[in-house]
């Protein structure tokens, strides 16, 4: 006789494992927990005598994997819905960054904030994500760009992810953006990164991962060579913005690093696809910042699919090029945009997406896995990249346990 904590009867599962049939579809099928974990799932008709504490009839809804967003950028202050009509109006995004607006001005205004507002105003989008079926959220800084302020940054993230049932996942991103005051030197913004803000984050225990921005704009591939070499020095996986205005070799140098992953990817050419294959980066495809600056040179799909690269996409929620908050609505944008396949885009933002995070406990439904889980009321998971703008969750459950 099995003993189960929770039991979830009459389902149809996606179990997103890899391999098998499309969406490791298993229809009539029952899912049972123990603590944390799933520690069944399978056919109705194979379901073992058990006793639960508490079984429940899913009345033929599906269970996904619950969502994992990978890329966000949401601990910010203000909005640049003026930058927003400047660029309707016919300027570019390097145009605006160049005159010091653009991430500065997010800069400016995040600085500014309150720390107990920046922190509202966080868990506010945080709950847009959970509302949707997320229960895995990436968070990184950047919108600091000096110690004190980056440091605050992800003590709201470390806040955030201690007063709310999701897991975030706290990613520095100190080399965002060259402060004004290091224009024309920003080896010497590098040197501060390397030196003293990653060490202090790492001492205080603050991320999980690093990040940079290797663009015209922003970072070199040398400079950014610089910040994963000191990443490495405390073991602290790391991830790249690649190839997102222009081809600087961003995929290269990410898989050069055995990046989790290289997000964006727009204008990453053959070789930089063949470098992330070998290396087993993640290609982490973001449609809402494609969407936002109006771009028309689409990341390299077909490639990535011909070299198995896996593929995952993310809100990259940021005031800047990506000003969303649904996951939901990512995934139906890159099946339109990028034409992923609804079931690519499941895997997007489940195994492909915990992968991106160094997560092996999630990301797909089996025994032995974390039991986060989406139950929907629909009729097959292709919907789930299909709706726009509607919400068909119907529970999430985080470790076992039902969602607040
Ligand atoms: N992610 C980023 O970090 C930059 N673009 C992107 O997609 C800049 C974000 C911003 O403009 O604030
Ligand atoms: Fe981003």
């Amino acid at each position: 006789m099995q003993d189960w904590d929770l039991l979830l009867t009459d389902a149809n599962i996606a179990t997103m494992n890899a391999g098998g049939v499309p969406y490791g579809i298993l229809e009539d099928a029952a899912l049972a927990v123990v603590g944390e974990q799933i520690a069944w799932l399978g056919p109705t008709t194979e379901l073992p005598p058990n006793t639960s504490r508490d079984s429940r009839s899913m009345a033929g809804q599906w269970l996904t994997p619950a969502l994992i967003d990978c890329h966000t950028h949401l601990v910010f202050a203000g909005n640049r819905a003026a930058e927003f009509e400047q660029r309707l109006g016919g300027a570019s995004y390097e145009e605006i960054a160049r005159a010091g607006g653009g991430i500065m001005s997010t800069v400016n205004a995040t600085r500014d904030a309150d720390t107990g507002m920046l922190f509202e105003q966080s868990a506010a989008r945080l709950e847009l994500l959970q509302a949707e079926g997320c229960a895995t959220v990436e968070i990184k800084s950047g919108y600091g760009l000096d110690f004190d302020n980056e440091i605050r940054l992800l003590e709201v993230v470390r806040d955030l992810g201690e007063r709310s049932e999701l897991t975030i996942a706290s990613t520095f991103l100190g080399a965002h953006a060259i402060p004004p005051q290091y224009r024309g030197n920003a080896d010497a913004y590098i040197d501060l990164v390397c030196s003293e803000m990653l060490p202090a984050v790492h001492e205080r225990g603050l991320a999980d991962a690093v990040d940079a921005y290797c663009e015209s704009i922003a970072f070199s591939s040398a400079q950014v060579a610089r910040v994963f070499e000191a990443a490495a020095r405390f073991n602290l996986p790391v991830k790249l913005h690649a190839d997102q205005l222009s081809d600087c070799g961003g995929a290269e140098l990410a898989a050069a690093f055995a990046a989790l992953s290289a997000d964006h990817l727009e204008y990453t050419h053959f070789n930089g696809v063949s470098a992330l294959a070998k290396a087993g980066t993640v290609a982490v495809l973001l449609p809402g910042a494609f969407l936002t600056l109006g771009e028309t040179q689409l990341p390299p799909v077909n490639q990535l699919r011909d070299e198995n690269v896996p593929i995952a996409v993310g809100t990259d929620c940021n005031p800047g090029t990506s000003p969303l908050c649904s996951l939901r609505t990512v995934m139906a944008l890159a099946t339109s945009l990028f034409r992923l396949t609804p079931e690519e885009c499941l895997a997007g933002v489940t195994r492909n997406a915990a992968r991106a995070l160094g997560f092996a406990d999630r990301g797909s439904l089996q025994a032995g896995m974390r039991a986060d889980i989406a139950a929907w009321d629909i009729a097959h998971p292709r919907e789930l990249s299909y709706w726009i703008g509607t919400n068909e969750l119907t529970g999430l459950y985080i470790a076992g346990k039902p969602a607040q």
